[in-house]
């Protein structure tokens, strides 16, 4: 049926007849622009069974490709299918040893193989889902500082093994200053003898994983590039999901799922399909469950792929030109962190669409601790790489970023007027649209009254979370008017919230809890009255007061009674 999206470039059955190998069905030329593409007649020939698919690509681009076989058990070795590697008491010392090297449990890496097994972890729905029979090429960018050699060999055998090889373009490896002598030479020599182009690139002087990415970026031939991290392990049928939904619409950046290698004992265990990026006010990356109308989007279906408001940052799929038209990476990040975030507002704003490939796992070594250095300052670097995000594209909401980290205030975030004009330029929405159409759940508030400290008229101290967590009480302390854990936002879905957390009251007596926030209400809910500065919480109709004596950390519930103790100052102008 012709009818049916073949992006443009005809449906007629192709006249030649070595396409049916597994390689490239034509020589590939270089890549269509992204709109507005008039492609030649000999660019419209689909093969018969390509007919009824939908792609975004001149059939130049496509190639066909073999699903490849599971990757064998081997008996008796350490760690097959996922297992947990556990070390023997008298092997304790050493691996504490080799622990520091990377923080993760190297010697538990060094026995296993580098063409282990793993468990299909798929949705069953997922197992015979169908992929486009053509599809484009993609090119594996990985770079890395002081990776641990079995970790970085046995994310690329994983590639190897497992994907089909006619969409495997090349692995370019961007070492990025390593300080490891098996990542010079050896590495080269090693990835000679590997059975697809492995390329190493240097680049000289530590420039920190965004820039390291973007020289890999610049020498890719792949028509997709599929960015890693050096410690992942790609499990079965991982590369069909993100290169079909690319191959269909170019603007999508499409994530697998991010399964967890136990930095322990390099377990392999697969994360939920029913988490979501999102972030907090300190611009965090984090993990939260998908909304009830994002499943009710994709009908229920778990297999289908997922709308994401951010990504982790790693590991993700991106059509070359796209990633080009918009705007690559902002050069002037750092060493670590932000990026990820950058480009999931970059993508959501400017017309993109960011994914998570349920179908798709890769497992990742996640580490509690980086294992090395920030030149400048880990906080330093952080800061300026969310600065500069924050200041292109938070708008007003920047104002969450710096008050709860007021560090970020100060620092020297250099020039972003490029990273502006490219916003201008691709004519990008707001933050405010973002946060309407894209993340309604966000922990950043779409409307609210008031940022700021809440400050009682008796005491004159203010509402201190006192750096708790979720579950944890809240509590008051001197004012010293800097914000971090003294800044709250009243919001007109009149909740009292710190970061992620809300003022919650089960207790009709306090105490006054911080709990994530369900954004349901209940105990959540609390009306300030400006004219006499009580704080009602609704559900219990008392009112916040100073704390009493017994704890002077912990502020109460009592019946509303108008006395000062339960007068509170909401001290800035309201915002809308
Ligand atoms: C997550 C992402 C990571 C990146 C980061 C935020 C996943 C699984 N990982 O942190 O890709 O988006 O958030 O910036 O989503 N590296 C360099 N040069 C450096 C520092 C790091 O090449 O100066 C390499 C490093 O060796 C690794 C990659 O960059 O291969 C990512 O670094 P990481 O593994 O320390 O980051 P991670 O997983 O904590
Ligand atoms: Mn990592």
């Amino acid at each position: 049926d012709c009818s049916v999206g073949s992006g443009g470039w005809g449906c007629s059955p192709s006249k030649r007849d070595d396409n049916s190998k597994d390689k490239h069905i034509q020589e590939r030329g270089h890549s269509a622009p992204l709109l507005g593409h008039k492609e030649e007649e000999v660019d419209n020939m689909l093969p018969p069974d390509a007919a009824g698919w939908h792609f975004d690509y001149p059939v130049r681009v496509l190639h066909r490709w073999k699903p490849k076989p599971p990757v064998p058990e081997q008996t008796g070795h350490p760690g097959e299918m996922g297992k947990p590697v556990r070390t023997p008491p008298e092997e304790e010392r050493k691996m504490k040893e080799k622990f520091k090297l990377n923080q993760f449990n190297l010697l538990a890496s060094d026995k296993i193989s580098l063409n282990r097994s793993l468990p299909d972890v798929r949705l069953e729905g997922c197992k015979n889902k169908e992929y486009p029979p053509l599809m484009p090429t993609t090119s594996i960018v990985i770079v890395f500082h002081n990776e641990a050699w079995t970790t970085l060999l046995r994310t690329i055998w994983s590639i190897i093994n497992r994907s089909p090889r006619a969409l495997l373009e090349e692995i370019i490896l961007v070492d990025d200053a390593s300080e490891r002598d098996y990542l010079g030479e050896p590495l080269e020599k090693y990835v000679k003898t590997l059975p697809v182009p492995v390329h190493v690139l240097r680049t000289g002087h530590r420039s920190g994983l965004i820039r390291a990415r973007l020289q890999g970026a610049a020498q890719v031939k792949g028509q997709v590039i599929l960015f890693l991290d050096a410690h992942v392990e790609a499990t079965e049928g991982w590369l069909e999901p993100l290169l079909a939904r690319v191959a269909e619409d170019r603007t999508r950046v499409v994530c697998p799922i991010i399964d967890v290698i136990s930095d322990e004992t390099f377990e392999y265990v697969t994360a939920s399909d029913m988490t979501w990026g999102g972030f907090n006010w300190k611009l965090n990356f984090r993990w939260y469950r998908v909304p009830q109308r994002e499943m009710e989007r994709r009908g229920g279906d778990r297999t289908q792929p997922l709308r994401t408001p951010t990504m982790a940052g790693g590991l993700f799929a991106i059509d070359k030109d796209y990633f080009e038209k918009i705007g690559k990476y902002d050069e002037g990040m750092d060493i670590w962190g932000g990026e990820n975030l950058e480009m999931s507002f970059r993508v959501w704003m400017c017309g993109g669409t960011l994914e998570i490939a349920t179908c798709s796992h890769v497992g990742h070594v996640f580490r509690k601790s980086t294992p090395y250095t920030f030149p400048g300052g880990t906080s330093k670097i952080v800061n300026k790489n969310n600065a500069r995000l924050a200041e292109v594209w938070l708008d007003d909401w920047k104002e969450f970023y710096y008050s709860i980290n007021p560090g970020a205030r100060n620092v020297d975030y250099g020039d972003i007027s490029p990273r502006k004009r490219l916003r201008q330029e691709l004519q990008c929405k707001s933050f405010r649209w973002y946060l309407e159409n894209i993340y309604p759940e966000s922990q950043m508030p779409l409307d609210y009254y008031y940022l700021g400290e809440i400050r009682n008229t008796d005491s004159q101290n203010c509402l201190d979370t006192l750096g708790r967590k979720s579950g944890e009480n809240l509590g008051v302390s001197y004012c010293h008017g800097l914000g971090g854990n003294q800044v709250f936002a009243y919001t007109k879905r009149q909740q009292i919230m710190s970061d992620d957390n809300c003022l919650d009251a089960s207790n009709p007596n306090g105490p006054v809890k911080l709990v994530r926030c369900h954004g349901m209400g209940g105990n959540q809910m609390w009306s300030y009255d400006e004219a006499d500065g009580s704080i009602h919480h609704i559900n219990s109709g008392r009112c916040l007061q100073k704390p009493i004596p017994g704890d002077p950390t912990l502020p109460v519930l009592r019946p509303c009674d108008s006395s000062s103790s339960q007068q509170w100052v909401m001290k800035s102008s309201f915002k809308w």
